[in-house]
């Protein structure tokens, strides 16, 4: 008899056209990538995640307590293709540079975190190469050298600081774990004025508002989350597992805190690896980030 409206937020995604675009207020992009990580050593699959993501995603409702997300209009640009991994990422970068010059805010779906390189490239280009501010949520530093002179999925924060595009007085480092970076690299990020916070000295504290705390009120911001500084129990699909972290509902919290901010203009979630996730637990937990991160949005 009733026909009451039940939505899932894959009703509400619009497909990518022309006149979507000009109408949406977030663009969603996929940047399936494995190169980076088998360059760093890494277990490959995470070119898997964007379209296995936005499988979980379409299922949920865009309804909470809070507000509902079908206040504000998505696009979808679909997936980032290329013969390299260069060819890839050279692509991203600029999907994301004008995506960000239409005053969009931006969702990128890795990949390896070889990723941050090229779409905050693109991010500081769009918004007309000034100063921004870049958190970094992950377990590791991710300021390796490159290896063969190659960009790898440990390298995206050294090359943003040494190609100047990312001052390291702007860039924060938080979650990062014992026994997960090496001192010369921690002295390196220390030299570069780079702030960096670990998952030890957050115990017992609410961890999404000591994020809320460290973001930007004056800069553009650009919120990077490595699935892997989720405990592996709560996200085990990720290409350097760890049973330590935050936990899953820290991560729903840091994403809605990120997408409520008002300078936050890009999030993207790397690392997320189905091959060996356990009953879509890591995808399921990807896409319901995603969707804190819309409901902060939506109740800026
Ligand atoms: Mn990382």
């Amino acid at each position: 008899m009733s026909n009451l409206p039940d939505p899932r937020i894959g009703d509400i995604i619009l497909p990518y056209s022309e006149k979507n675009f000009e109408l949406a207020d977030v663009i969603l992009i996929g940047v399936p990538t494995d190169e980076g990580i088998k360059r760093n050593g890494g277990r490959i699959g995470a070119a898997q995640a964007p379209d296995e993501i936005r499988k979980q995603l379409a299922k949920l409702t865009p309804d909470s307590s809070n507000g509902s997300i079908t206040k504000i209009k998505i696009t979808d640009f679909g997936n980032v293709t290329g013969n390299s991994l260069e060819e890839i990422h050279s692509k991203a970068k600029d999907a994301v540079s004008n995506f960000i010059k239409e005053d969009k805010i931006v969702i990128a779906l890795g990949g390896g975190h070889d990723i941050t390189y090229p779409l905050a490239s693109g991010f500081h280009q769009g918004i007309g190469t000034k100063d921004f501010s870049l958190v970094n949520i992950d377990a590791h530093l991710d300021v390796r050298e490159k290896k063969n002179g190659l960009h790898h999925s440990g390298s995206s924060f050294r090359l943003l600081i040494e190609e100047n595009i990312l001052p390291g007085k702007n860039f924060t480092e938080f979650g990062i774990q014992q026994f997960s970076f090496a001192n010369s690299h921690l002295q390196w990020i220390k030299d570069q004025s780079a702030a960096v916070v670990f998952h030890d000295d957050l115990y017992g504290k609410h961890v999404s508002l000591e994020f809320g705390g460290l973001l930007s009120k004056e800069l553009y911001t650009y919120i990077s989350f490595d699935i892997d500084s989720i405990r592996s129990g709560d996200a085990p699909g990720s290409s350097a597992p760890s049973p330590v972290g935050f936990r899953a509902e820290d991560a729903l919290h840091i994403c809605y805190h990120a997408g409520l901010h008002p300078t936050t203009r890009m999030l993207d979630i790397a690392e997320v690896n189905p091959l060996f996730d356990l009953d879509q637990r890591t995808t399921k937990l990807a896409a319901r980030m995603i969707a804190s991160f819309l409901l902060g949005i939506t109740c800026r």
